[in-house]
């Protein structure tokens, strides 16, 4: 009767324990079958009423099937955290092989590539980085610079004008004027100006915003040979150890004497060449000693210090060091342009 009854217990137990979905129903079985309260265990109290002679038999088939189960449990928990591990790795895996995400890196616009080596350039020589606003007010961008009231540089066709008083600025000199009014009377002043200015023409070899650097040094007995040797380092510094400079007699407000500076063409070393039209040389730059009404304005005395200033424009260079040959490319972002600069 009672070896009857560990049968179907037995049956029951596996059946329950091979239909068990999940380790929490798995632990429910094993104290439902086999815990202190479990069915096995009431059945065993039972055996006192069995007849003593059949006691052991019923007690072997008792062990065996416990021991049985606890095999079964065991194993069922052991598929069931396998099934769980093999669900877990499908979802999660990484497969290596596959192709990674593409992204693409940035890099220096050509204009910013140019403009880092030339305030390297200068840096290099002791000259600080000055930076200033690019809506100016008249008196810094014509009146401090010695252009008089009637120049044609001041004209509204020539500049973009916000207000009769204010425009956008038409050079970086006027942080210039600034750079020397915050530090006069000291010296010396070794300042670059680098960044946008504006003016109002548009085609194929103007743009209506553009970038220059102007450099500015202010000290006792700076000379027009000081420039010279300046510019033809820094000529050297931009466009080769051997490049060679010439000066030609030129004029502008705010300096004086003034001159354009050319470099030997970079396309044919002087021969005459498309680039060149024949000439050998390729203006660069424009120079020379700054005006004693423009160093009067900046707060020092004319009859104390000289100063040279010069000032380039940076598309220019950056045309004839990378050979563009239209201006417009550096402004209308075709990412075809400019993934081919470093
Ligand atoms: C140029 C050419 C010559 C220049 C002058 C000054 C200042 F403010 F110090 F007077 N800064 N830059 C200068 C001189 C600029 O650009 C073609």
């Amino acid at each position: 009767m009672m070896l009857q009854e560990l049968e179907i217990l037995e049956k029951e137990a596996r059946e329950a324990i091979a239909a068990a979905g999940g380790l929490p129903e798995l632990a429910q079985l094993k104290v439902r079958f086999l815990g202190k309260k479990g069915a096995l265990t009431v059945l065993l109290r039972g055996m006192g009423k069995l007849p003593p002679e059949e006691r052991p038999q019923v007690g072997e088939r008792a062990n065996s099937l416990r021991a049985a189960l606890e095999r079964m449990f065991q194993e069922r928990e052991k598929a069931l955290k396998e099934a769980a591990a093999a669900v877990r790795w499908e979802r999660e895996r990484i497969d290596v092989t596959l192709p990674g995400v593409q992204f693409n890196l940035g890099r220096k616009h050509p204009l910013t590539v140019i403009l880092d080596e030339i305030k390297a350039i200068f840096t290099g020589l002791g000259f600080q980085i000055a930076t200033g606003p690019e809506i100016e007010s008249d008196y810094y961008n014509f009146e401090a610079l010695n252009f008089l009231s009637d120049h044609p540089a001041r004209d509204m066709q020539d500049s973009f004008y916000v207000s009769p008083q204010f425009l956008l600025r038409t050079h970086t000199s006027p942080v210039q004027i600034r750079a020397m009014e915050l530090r006069a009377p000291r010296l010396p002043v070794r300042v670059i100006a680098p960044g946008k200015v504006f003016r109002r023409d548009d085609d194929a070899t103007h743009s209506p915003m553009f970038h220059q650097v102007e450099g500015l040094a202010v000290d006792r007995g700076i000379s027009f040979a000081d420039l010279k040797g300046t510019l033809l380092l820094f000529a050297r510094e931009m466009f080769g150890p051997e490049q060679r400079i010439r000066l030609r007699p030129s004029f502008f407000p705010f300096t004086e004497p003034s001159a354009e500076v050319d470099i030997a063409c970079i396309m044919c070393g002087g021969a005459g060449c498309r680039v060149c039209g024949q000439s050998g040389w390729l203006e660069i730059l424009g120079a020379g000693m700054v005006h004693p009404r423009v160093l009067e304005a900046g707060g020092y005395d004319p009859a104390e210090v000289t100063g040279f200033a010069f000032g380039m424009g940076v598309e220019r260079i950056a045309m004839l060091k990378f050979g563009v040959d239209d201006l417009r490319l550096f402004f209308t972002n075709d990412l075809r342009f400019l993934k081919q600069f470093r």
